[in-house]
């Protein structure tokens, strides 16, 4: 019988007081819990704020670009920002809105078929922080990061919010490994897949209700490398990143990164939901009628840090910095060409590479002649991927891997 998250779990406290509004940005501020356990601070509002239905925090415009429910970083920006991006400018993919959630009366239940006692397991927040804890760098990048650049640059329609390239960031997780979590529920040796559910509010689109974001994972998986957060670089999870907890899927598609983790599935039959049907395949023509299987692995990129239609001097020497990520294997090179393809060099890697981690990389260009360009990068991993000159199109435009085309003018 699939067990229902009890309403009373959900602390929107004042909230629903407050009248229909419930995901009004102003709302949720002003209803911050001022309970015990480490909450995190709200962050100060900025007079530059944008309006993001359901986000928290402040979204400064130069930092964030407001798109529908969600925020996307800009990816300029982050020439002034190290290896790990800061929880306040990291984006934020929501499907409805933030809940505010209150740690102390937070429980994770265990349940399905999968376990050993067939009962649920309820993990109160202060059992989670008391089992051993694991901390790790990882990305979390949106499956449609780059999904605009399918049209303005391929001329191809795709579906989904129109992300440039700045659906994604890397934090230092803490949290403890979900293999723990499910070993202390009684797996089952025959269980194949986990569902982690999040406990905002049920996504409904074109009328439909599809239920609470929820997407299934292979064991295998599940027991290798996945952990439930409940810090993001040495502070509390923000409201909007998932507090209290939230399960961190190193080097998945971000879908399967789970936030307001309020329970998990462990079945013997493998499992579905609209994430893995729906949506998070590739449909379309160079893909198998009824879409691909579901995606999992994100894929490879690079990006300059520089807006797209800057203008540069001629005749002067540039420090053209960008970051370059593969989720398949550490970064071996960067090449950049600043003639549209013509030629090509190598960019200085700044980081030692790491899978799953994102390598800064610089170049000096110094143009002589005035008028547009276009910059172009192309990372290469060490198990061989490269970025293509063309991604292959999938209606929803997931996975964009292609060499970007940046376009600048020289003054
Ligand atoms: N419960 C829940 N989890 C979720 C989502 C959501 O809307 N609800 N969005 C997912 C998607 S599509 C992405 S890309 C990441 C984004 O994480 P972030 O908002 O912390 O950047 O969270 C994932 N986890
Ligand atoms: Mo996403």
């Amino acid at each position: 019988m699939p067990y229902s998250p009890a309403p009373a779990r959900r602390s929107l406290l004042k909230l629903i007081a407050a009248g229909p509004a419930v995901s009004a940005v102003g709302g949720l501020a002003a209803a911050a819990p001022a309970h015990a356990v480490t909450v995190p601070a709200p962050a100060a509002p900025a007079t530059t704020a944008a309006a993001a239905p359901g986000i928290v925090k402040a979204l400064p415009a130069e930092y964030f670009t407001v798109r529908g429910t969600n925020a996307e970083a800009r990816f300029d920006a982050f020439a002034d920002t190290g290896l790990l991006t800061p929880a306040e400018r990291f984006f934020v993919r929501n499907h409805t809105s933030t809940p505010v959630l209150d740690a102390a009366d937070w429980r994770l239940t265990v349940w399905g078929d999968g376990l050993h006692g067939r009962s649920p397991v309820h993990f109160t927040y202060g059992q989670l922080r008391d089992l051993p804890s694991v901390t790790r760098t990882a990305l979390i990048e949106c499956a449609g990061n780059g999904r605009s650049l399918y049209t303005s640059q391929q001329g191809e329609p795709v579906t989904g919010t129109s992300w440039t390239l700045g659906a994604v960031g890397a934090a230092r997780w803490r949290g403890v490994r979900l293999s723990d979590v499910l070993r202390r529920a009684g797996i089952a040796h025959d269980a194949v897949d986990v569902q982690p559910r999040g406990l905002d509010d049920p996504y409904v689109s074109g009328g439909v209700d599809y239920g609470r974001v929820r997407r299934p994972l292979p064991v295998a998986k599940a027991l290798d490398d996945v952990i439930l957060a409940y810090e993001m670089n040495g502070e509390p999870l923000p409201y909007d990143h998932g507090y209290p907890v939230r399960l961190v899927v190193p080097n998945w598609v971000g879908i399967a990164s789970i936030k307001w983790l309020g329970d998990i599935e462990v079945s013997t039959r493998p499992l579905g939901s609209p994430w893995t049907t729906d949506w998070y395949r590739l449909f379309g023509a160079a893909h198998p009628a009824g879409g691909s299987a579901p995606i999992s692995r994100q894929t490879l990129k690079s990006a300059y840090q520089l807006p797209f239609g800057a203008t540069l001097e001629s005749g002067r020497v540039h420090r053209l910095t960008g970051r370059a990520w593969s989720a398949l294997a550490p970064v071996r090179t960067v090449e950049v060409s600043t003639d549209g393809g013509a030629h090509w060099r190598h960019a200085r890697l700044l980081d030692t590479p790491r899978r799953g981690g994102w390598v800064r990389w610089t170049v000096p260009w110094r143009p002589h002649t005035t008028g547009p360009v276009t910059l172009l990068s192309r990372t290469t991993d060490t198990a061989g991927n490269t970025q293509p000159e063309r991604a292959v199109h999938n209606t929803q435009g997931y996975l964009f891997n292609a060499v970007v085309r940046h376009p600048i003018t020289v003054v």
